[in-house]
């Protein structure tokens, strides 16, 4: 199997190998072959008498050791998974929050309120008064309702109700799968799961569906205090790939997945540019964005966004890179080990996630400009310590059109009809210039050639005029093959997608198409396209079921990716995986997630790994969708079926 398509990537890999550094795919080959137990997820660790695991082939143990069946062990692993998931994303939402209060308290001096309108629509969203009110007492009320999510309530969780349809709450409320606090459906997850408490794989996974219903309430209160605190993403071009790290700077790589840190640090790197020129780098610092750090402040700053999770190794590796500095979720213990083979500094920031080898600054929100500065000031000691004849950038770029947040798509369209913004969407779905949507999602996974199933998938949906949206390493892997620009919609998109783009484009100002893909942000901001799929759904007076909207994390790697999936298919989306997730020691758990779900929630899994095929299963499931609807199906995509 190759490792990457991406060329960069290769180059990077090319000279860790010279360089004799280990990277992930190394390690990767290094554990093969795989615990086939804990591939079938049918290994049981969750007491002291274990671990216990199940014979698949019924030839062996059929039972662990308290009696529990593979069924039962497979849907409480699966269960956990999500649980982590839920706890990462909510955990980034919650400390948002607490930046948040701590800012409206005067607490956070170097926080303000960028996007006022964003706080407010929230605010009065979630029935916090706003008129007349200082937009700090608003800001405290907002970040005050955003805590009183994680607690056990008495109503469900407002992120939750005042944004899915009426036929979602609904329905979750006849499931039992309405969440009344986040933190206690993770801590409900956790006590369901332990030695015997539920034993019925189907009780479990209603259970992990209602803990999937938090992960995504958590997500949404995470994108929208980001948004008031660090300004609602607006369209913007930048660049991506390893090559936008330049010799002639001192590059500082900011990685993870909250803006709290990485956003001052783009405002302090600008005010002590000079500092670095002094130190003599002619180019000042130049930051780039690694993972979903990457992507926030790509979204806002238009900062370049050098690689994704699974190559985190490879910035180090251009022997350019002089700090790394990261908060949380998707960093590699092995950058430390990297780093230590160059003059890099790993700079670790959180409480919670350090890291052997790195230097931690302990970031905190009441110093934040002094503690970007102490960074900084260690990116530009390591400066004169790199080996020029160590570095090797691969002279590989893209431009990447970033920003396209809910607020940025509702505007662009709002230029085509100012009336009636969502018609022309509407509309060009209904006409069939516009298919159908996907959202790409989800990770690099090192079990998949890098980028391969998001590019083939993104091509054969565009060609069937599948409208695109992308988050998280989804957009990265966008970003660096070019899918972001309006040069692909000549070259990948049909003519109906071609017409659309192309109208919404020239009615922006960009005089040509919008990109061939909608880059919505970071992984924690997929909210957004859900809340451009319930305002359809809204308009059309339908549920999300009915809607010719689906999704796919084609290369999906963590347990963040499984909560999202699990979600996207609760609220009612057709959702491809292109990695097998560990459920095959179950046949009644994998058939209920491909398909006796379909019958609760209108969603489904559909697990393929080869992106030909499943780009035949998610135009199939976008025709299905249409016809419930009536409209009418071109011809030309009639014939694949
Ligand atoms: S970083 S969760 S590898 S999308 Fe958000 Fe990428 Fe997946 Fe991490």
């Amino acid at each position: 199997m190759e490792r990457s398509t991406d060329r960069a990537t290769l180059y990077g890999l090319e000279t860790a190998a010279r360089e004799g550094i280990i990277t992930i795919w190394d390690r990767y080959e290094a554990q093969l072959p795989q615990c086939n137990f804990g591939l079938l997820g049918v290994c049981c660790r969750m007491c002291l008498q274990g671990p216990c695991r199940i014979d698949p082939f019924g030839e062996g143990a059929t039972k662990g050791i308290c009696g529990a069946t593979a069924d039962t062990i497979v849907a409480r692993n699966l269960a956990r998974f999500i649980a982590g998931g839920t706890a990462a994303h909510s955990g980034h939402a919650k400390h948002l929050a607490h930046t948040m209060l701590k800012m409206a308290d005067g607490k956070a001096p170097d926080y303000s309120i960028r996007d006022e309108a964003k706080l407010k629509a929230v605010a009065a969203r979630v029935g916090v008064p706003v008129d007349g009110r200082p937009i700090n007492d608003i800001a405290r009320d907002v970040a005050r309702a955003g805590l009183l999510e994680f607690s056990e309530r008495e109503e469900p969780l407002a992120w939750l109700e005042t944004t899915v349809t009426p036929g979602r709450m609904e329905l979750f409320t006849k499931l039992g799968i309405l969440p009344m606090g986040i933190d206690s459906t993770i801590a409900e997850v956790m006590h369901a799961t332990t030695y015997g408490v539920d034993a019925d794989p189907v009780n479990i996974l209603l259970t992990a569906l209602k803990c999937s219903l938090s992960d995504y309430a958590g997500m949404h209160l995470g994108t929208d205090l980001s948004d008031a605190l660090f300004g609602t993403p607006t369209p913007r071009a930048s660049g991506a790939n390893l090559g936008t790290l330049r010799a002639d700077s001192i590059n500082v790589a900011v990685h993870g997945h909250n803006p709290v840190l990485s956003d001052i640090i783009c405002e302090v790197a600008v005010e002590m540019d000079g500092e670095a020129v002094a130190a003599g780098a002619p180019g000042g610092f130049n930051l780039v964005g690694v993972c979903c750090t990457g992507m926030e402040v790509q979204m806002r700053h238009g900062i370049p966004w050098a690689t994704s999770s699974l190559s985190q190794e490879l910035v180090i590796t251009t022997g350019a890179l002089e700090a790394m500095v990261v908060d949380y979720q998707c960093i590699q213990p092995s950058i430390a080990d990297v780093a230590a083979c160059y003059h890099t500094r790993v700079i670790t920031t959180m409480s919670m996630a350090k890291m052997p080898g790195a230097t931690h600054i302990e970031f905190t929100e009441e110093h934040a400009k002094e503690r970007a500065r102490e960074i900084l000031l260690l990116a530009i000691e390591a400066y004169p310590k790199r080996d020029s004849k160590r570095v090797d950038i691969p002279d590989i770029t893209s431009t990447a059109f970033a920003g396209f947040s809910t607020e940025a798509i509702v505007g662009a369209l709002a230029k085509v009809d100012p009336e009636d913004p969502l018609k022309p969407l509407v509309d060009n779905i209904a006409n069939g210039n516009i298919l159908g949507v996907c959202l790409f999602a989800g990770c690099n996974d090192v079990k998949a050639t890098q980028d391969e199933n998001f590019i083939v998938l993104a091509k054969a949906l565009a060609k069937e005029n599948v409208l695109l949206l992308a988050t998280g390493c989804a957009s990265g892997a966008f970003g660096r093959h070019g899918i972001f620009t309006q040069e692909a919609v000549a070259e990948y998109a049909g003519d109906g997608l071609k017409a659309v783009l192309t109208a919404v484009g020239e009615a922006n100002g960009l005089g040509g198409p919008l990109p061939l893909a909608l880059h919505m942000g970071s992984c924690v901001d997929n909210t957004r396209a859900a809340d451009v799929a319930v305002a359809v759904a809204n308009y059309l007076g339908v549920d999300l079921d009915k809607l010719p909207v689906v999704a796919t994390a084609p290369e999906e790697a963590m347990e963040k990716a499984v909560s999202i999936g699990t979600w996207a298919v609760t609220m009612g989306l057709p959702t491809h995986v292109g990695v097998v997730p560990p459920v095959l020691g179950s046949a009644a758990v994998a058939g209920l997630l491909t398909e006796g779900i379909k019958d609760v929630t209108g969603g489904w899994f559909i697990v393929e790994p080869d992106p030909a095929e499943a780009a035949k299963q998610l135009i199939a499931a976008i025709v299905e969708r249409r016809k419930g609807l009536n409209l009418p199906v071109p011809a030309s995509v009639a014939a694949l079926d």
